[in-house]
């Protein structure tokens, strides 16, 4: 039926081979219901368990609507999961099962669904979320492999690329049930944790160079299409919008805590990096399965993928958090702050002398004297 329907809408879903499962049966497990929260934030939950596995319970509201991406009031016919750019983080356990409420409200205009993946199965879940204006649909499935997995809307054709590109993606975190590890099987643990998605935007200009507005997702598709196909975004940012994440609205920490920082991309390539600090540990390719990386200046987030990145700030003050391609960062606005508060450690880093008049150097060099 759903492929009748996407023919109807004139959209090219991925064929769907094999038997779609009937309505899920019931699981003799008990049930939680997760309250999802907007990015950068993430809903309360354990690093590690001992309970057994548990049926985990949201549920995600599709959004189309038009919002400002920078401080020039650039608009942009926005899509997205609950509201926010990235969607909410959704963190569950290993064996634990995820069952999803898709809402696709009759005041969109278009189909959307979800693909998971972090989840098994035809088109992680796609085929069988696909849901029309009005309607909603519930998906379950089970969390068999750790790390942290991009979902995104995944309805067909160019309905993919261009809700993708509109802000339909977000992350999953799934935790091995005894906590995150080192390479050396020690516990590890973080006082915080954030999620910052990276969204490439693409708004069209007009004949004078101006950004372009437009009344609907619809009036903007042809536009922006042209656009997206040539690969250059007007806007790479984090969590919606430029600044976003700065200024006043920096990400919080203190001296001695340690920081799990997600970060995803749907789409591109990205390469976070904090000025001043480092990946203590870092799970370059999301997976929990492997040993992380330590010491790393600068890690890789490979398009449609999610990484995890542990630091303890040592030092206090404001720190930048970016795609260290500094031209996304600085010129298109993929730049996030991390405001840490703490005690000053002049072991790591001091200012010998302050900034003054250029002194003569000694005539004879004394420091390379034998
Ligand atoms: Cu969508």
């Amino acid at each position: 039926m759903i492929t009748r329907r996407t023919a109807m809408m004139g959209v090219a879903m991925a064929a769907v081979t094999g038997r779609v499962p009937a309505l899920a049966q019931d699981l003799d497990l008990p049930r939680q219901r997760i309250e999802l929260v907007a990015p950068p934030y993430v809903h309360a939950h354990e690093q590690a368990t001992s309970e057994g596995p548990k049926i985990l319970e949201t549920r995600l509201v599709t959004q189309e609507k038009e919002i400002v991406i920078d401080d020039e009031g650039t608009r942009l016919q926005s899509m997205s999961f609950n509201g926010s750019i990235p969607g909410p983080m959704i963190v569950l356990h290993q064996d634990d099962y995820l069952e999803l409420t898709l809402v696709n409200p009759a005041t969109n205009t278009m189909a959307h669904n979800i693909d998971f993946h972090a989840a098994t199965g035809a088109l992680g879940g796609g085929d069988l979320t696909l849901i029309y204006p009005g309607e909603q649909v519930a998906l379950r499935w089970k969390a068999t492999r750790v790390g942290v997995f991009v979902y995104h809307c995944i309805p067909g054709g160019d309905m993919i690329p261009w809700h993708i590109a509109s802000g339909m993606s977000g992350v999953v975190m799934v935790l091995p049930r005894d906590g995150l590890r080192d390479g050396a099987g020690r516990p590890l643990h973080y006082d915080r944790v954030y999620y910052i998605g990276e969204n490439d935007f693409y708004v069209p200009r007009d004949q004078n160079g101006q950004f372009k507005t437009y009344a609907s997702p619809a009036e903007a598709f042809v536009d922006t299409m042209a656009l997206m196909r040539k690969l250059t975004p007007t806007h790479v940012v984090f969590n919606g919008r430029v600044g976003a994440l700065t200024g006043k609205h920096a990400m919080i920490a203190k001296v001695g805590e340690t920081v799990l920082i997600v970060h995803s991309q749907a789409d591109r390539d990205t390469r976070p990096h904090i000025i001043g600090g480092h990946g203590d540990y870092v799970w370059e390719t999301g997976s929990f399965s492997d040993p992380p990386q330590t010491g790393v200046q600068t890690w890789f987030i490979r398009g449609g993928s999610a990484g995890a990145a542990l630091y303890k700030f040592l030092e206090p003050g404001v720190y930048s958090y970016v795609n260290h391609n500094m031209i996304e960062a600085v010129e298109l606005g993929a730049t996030a702050h991390f405001k840490v508060e703490g005690d000053w450690n002049n072991d790591l880093m001091m200012q010998v002398k302050a900034p003054g008049p250029i002194q003569p150097q000694p005539v004879s060099g004394v420091i390379n004297k034998l």
